[in-house]
């Protein structure tokens, strides 16, 4: 990784997995151009539920969330780019999809903010830690593509 790529977790949640949409969520990030590190479907438990939201742990929808994140599986998703955090946010849209932008992941799909589909970490800083909940080291690769110089300016 050169110092202005980064990585980032995105979560494809269970409202997205259950609808069918984890191919087209994934299509659009891999079409602007970020790399897929790692990949894995798995049922989240809930003491890594709880950590992983622990910044939202005194918020009112906090045991609801919970709830949901556990209730079936997720795709785990560590993409890796020039500003991937940034671009994966903006990909996705704001949190409440009723005021996502059309054209973004939760402007397109999505109503309700207990069901938009989609979590990417915020900064670079929560994307290092949440990768660290999700993913191991070696499950995590670091190669080159060959359109890269075509998606970035080396
Ligand atoms: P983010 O997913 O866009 O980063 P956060 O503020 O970090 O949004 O909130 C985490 C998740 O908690 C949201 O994606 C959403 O599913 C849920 N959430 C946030 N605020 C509310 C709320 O006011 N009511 C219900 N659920 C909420
Ligand atoms: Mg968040």
């Amino acid at each position: 990784m050169n110092n202005q790529t980064e990585r980032t977790l995105v979560l494809i949640k269970p409202d997205a997995v259950q609808r069918g949409l984890v191919g087209d969520i994934i299509s659009r990030l891999e079409s602007r151009g970020l790399n897929i590190s790692g990949l894995k479907i798995i049922k989240i438990e809930r003491t890594i539920a709880e950590q992983h939201y622990r910044v939202h742990k005194n918020r009112p929808f906090f045991p609801k969330l919970v709830d949901f994140i556990t209730s079936s599986p997720v795709v785990a998703i560590v993409f890796q780019g020039r500003n991937a955090v940034e671009v994966t946010r903006n990909t996705m849209g704001q949190t409440n999809p009723s005021e996502a932008t059309p054209g973004t992941i939760r402007g397109d799909f999505a109503i309700d903010i207990g069901r938009n589909l989609i979590h990417g970490s915020d900064s670079i800083k929560t994307a290092e830690e949440e990768i660290l909940i999700f993913f191991t080291g070696n499950e995590l690769l670091d190669y080159e593509m060959s359109t890269d110089p075509w998606i970035t300016e080396p």
